[in-house]
């Protein structure tokens, strides 16, 4: 899964990469974006961890891409070249600038035009081309149908964005996601917003008309966090005190991130390894199994699945839940739930 940040120019999106991969930026990436890993944190994996003791505890990751910021007040042809690089991201990550500015919903506002205009510029371009080859004679009727059928459907889609609508507005079907998904919409994305603070004010709330845009928006002094992680444990304690700052957002932030775009995990557990997977939310347990490997879907047989809560119960033990009847036998279609203890069975 990757996460591409994004914005206008200097609201921090590189310092928001480091702080959350751990990697400096690197100039020379800045056109094509950059991309590194994070760790998604669980505290849920760390308790099991702590009981089990395995040799090795593994956590999903996210892949997070650094893209070049968009020029405020600029050429909007430019911006969306520059949006290109996020098209291969499944989600974005909107980076608002909370510490020079407090305009956080017009920063957000403005940025989604830049989105609409991008994508009516791809939407326009494609009806251009399908346009020209429903022209041509001669052509099996099956592939007339299927340039209007998309034709209809890109219609509809212009439509909403010349609205000021995202093209998620228009509740696609699947069938429909499919046919326009080589295009990479921008408004199609899951968006998450984050309101880069400086070293005050983090600890307000968001302001209305933001959460009003993007009620899930999450806030995080991102460079007195990185300052203050890098300090000698006994100053941080003091310089913590003094900022106000009472919990590190790092984790809290990545994990908005991973659940903002309909993501979700199942564990693996045993003496070697225990582990979380990420999932689609929702997903049945054979494509869980295929998060896996391709191998386990292909073949698979049963999932044995013993619920989060119920493992805690039983003191995080397999037996414990065997014995008391919590050790569930699902099928394929089982719909996997967040958390979920599970095994595999396969075919060989
Ligand atoms: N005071 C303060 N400065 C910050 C914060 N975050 C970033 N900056 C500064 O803002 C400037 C721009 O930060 P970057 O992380 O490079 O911003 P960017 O979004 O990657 O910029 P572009 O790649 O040019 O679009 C740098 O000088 C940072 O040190 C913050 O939370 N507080
Ligand atoms: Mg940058």
């Amino acid at each position: 899964m990757k996460m591409g940040l994004v914005g206008y120019a200097g609201t921090g999106k590189s310092t928001v990469f480091e702080w959350l991969t751990g990697e400096k930026p690197d100039p020379s990436k800045v056109q094509q974006g950059q991309t590194a890993m994070a760790d998604v944190p669980d505290e849920r994996l760390a308790k099991i961890a702590a009981v089990i003791r395995p040799k090795k505890t593994t956590y999903t990751k996210v892949a997070v891409l650094d893209t070049p910021g968009l020029t405020a007040g600029g050429d909007q042809k430019d911006n969306a070249r520059r949006l290109g690089v996020i098209r291969e991201a499944n989600g974005m990550v909107v980076v608002l600038d909370g510490f020079t500015r407090t305009d956080f919903a017009d920063q957000l506002r403005r940025f989604r035009e830049e989105c609409l205009f991008a994508d009516l510029e791809i939407v326009g371009n494609r009806l251009t081309k399908l346009e020209a080859q429903l022209k041509k004679k001669a052509r099996p009727a099956k592939e007339v149908e299927a340039d209007e059928a998309e034709k209809a459907l890109l219609l509809r889609i212009n439509g909403a964005l010349e609205g000021g609508k995202p093209a998620s507005s228009l509740g696609l079907t699947p069938e429909e996601e499919k046919t326009v998904r080589s295009f990479t919409l921008l408004t199609l994305k899951p968006e998450i917003v984050f309101v880069n603070r400086g070293d005050s004010g983090f600890n307000d709330p968001l302001p209305a008309d933001l959460l009003g845009l993007a009620p899930t928006a999450v806030q995080a002094p991102v460079k007195l966090e990185t300052e203050l992680l890098a300090m000698p444990e006994d100053d941080r304690a003091t310089f913590m005190v003094d900022y106000g700052v009472t919990e590190f957002r790092r984790g809290a932030t990545i994990r908005a991130m991973f659940y903002g775009v309909g993501r979700n995990v199942f564990f693996t557990v045993g003496e070697d390894e225990c582990r979380t997977w990420s999932i689609p939310a929702g997903c049945a347990a054979t494509e869980a199994a295929g998060c896996i490997h391709k191998d386990l879907e292909e073949k698979f047989v049963r999932a044995n699945v013993i619920g989060y809560d119920d493992f805690v119960a039983c003191g995080y033990s397999e037996k414990e839940a065997k014995a008391k009847g919590l050790n569930r036998t699902e099928g394929k279609t089982y719909v996997v739930k967040d958390a979920d203890v599970m095994h595999i069975l396969a075919s060989s």
